[in-house]
């Protein structure tokens, strides 16, 4: 296992991607659960999702001339909208005037830079019929929300996920990353309860994985640690820099921080905390200096091109690792 992890402690700095129907409403990728918008309004999304001016050779140049190694693309965020042709839903792209699988070309354009490439995978679905309803979900506050959750199996929906992993661990080659997202027990509301491992059937989730790609790197979000007992493959602290390396189960692990570049994941246009370039050049150097990973986000629009303010924030990176890296 210290061996699959080489070139990831090795390269230390990814680019995130979040891209999904959210980049359309353009104000945060929970704004579907934020808002509580319902299924009916979101829909206005759906029909309008048509990124035009999308080119992932773009994206995996500007990647590569930052000096990132790696790129993990949000296949699917919690609105449950697939950015892949999935036989196991209608909610995907291709029913969109968008009109084709966007992670092909994706993959390819980031291999064909030298990146190595990884998926985030939503545990969390707001959209799924099977999905129970629960702290996060945008019908959280629905009057008739026992009702709505009435007939909702959790099962169901488990074995949808391993049936989309599968697709996404068996259609494009070889996958670097798998990064779940994420799990919540520990959060009841309103009688609903939170949702871990045993929602997710993360262990048989993990297994298929394992089976299908022994050297995917797997994230710490699954609920897993301390039901395996061993540290995972990748433990993911938050829009924070750790003040020391993180341990889990008393033990060093193989860590990654993952940032914004602004205030959100999704695309935001009208928000405004972009750090400087300082800020970004100091988080890079403190989060390696610190033996950790950097995964620095972008969320594109939903026409699918970088922001100017994210082009010049990866200039930025570049430049810097062009003097000093
Ligand atoms: C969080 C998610 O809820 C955010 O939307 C984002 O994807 C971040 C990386 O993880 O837990």
């Amino acid at each position: 296992p210290e061996e699959k992890k080489a070139w990831f402690v090795q390269d230390r700095f990814g680019l995130f991607v979040h891209w999904g129907l959210y980049a359309l409403p353009a104000r945060h990728e929970w704004v579907k659960s934020r808002e509580e918008i319902g299924d009916e309004s979101y829909q206005a999304y759906f029909e309008h999702f048509d990124p035009d001016l999308y080119d992932p050779r773009d994206w995996a140049a500007r990647a590569r001339q930052a000096g990132m190694k790696y790129v993990v693309l949000t296949a699917k965020h919690h609105e449950g909208f697939c950015l892949w042709d999935s036989q196991a839903t209608d909610y995907k792209v291709t029913n969109t005037p968008g009109g084709r699988d966007l992670i092909k070309p994706f993959v390819e354009a980031f291999r064909a830079e030298g990146l190595k490439v990884g998926f985030y995978y939503s545990l969390l679905d707001w959209h799924h019929p099977d999905f129970p309803i629960d702290v996060h979900h945008p019908q959280r506050n629905h009057p008739e929300v026992a009702a709505l959750n009435r007939g909702r199996d959790i099962r169901r929906y488990a074995a949808y996920m391993r049936e989309q992993v599968r697709e996404l661990l068996t259609g494009y080659g070889r996958i670097d990353i798998l990064w779940f997202d994420f799990s919540y027990s520990d959060r009841p509301y309103q009688g609903l309860p939170g949702k871990g491992h045993r929602d997710w059937e993360s262990e048989k989730l993990l297994a298929l994985v394992r089976e299908l790609q022994p050297d995917v790197m797997v994230n710490n979000r699954l609920d897993l640690d301390e039901v395996l007992g061993v540290p995972p493959d990748i433990t993911t602290p938050e829009q924070f820099l750790p003040r020391q390396a993180p341990q889990v189960l008393g033990r060093a692990v193989t860590w990654e921080s993952c940032h914004t570049l602004s205030g959100s994941w999704g695309y935001h246009r009208d928000e405004a905390s972009w750090k400087s370039p300082e800020q970004l050049v100091q988080l890079l150097v403190e989060t390696v200096a610190l033996g950790g990973n950097l995964l620095m986000n972008v969320g594109p629009t939903g026409r699918g091109r970088f922001d100017d303010r994210a082009v010049a924030a990866l200039e930025a990176y570049g430049r810097w690792l062009g003097l000093h890296g």
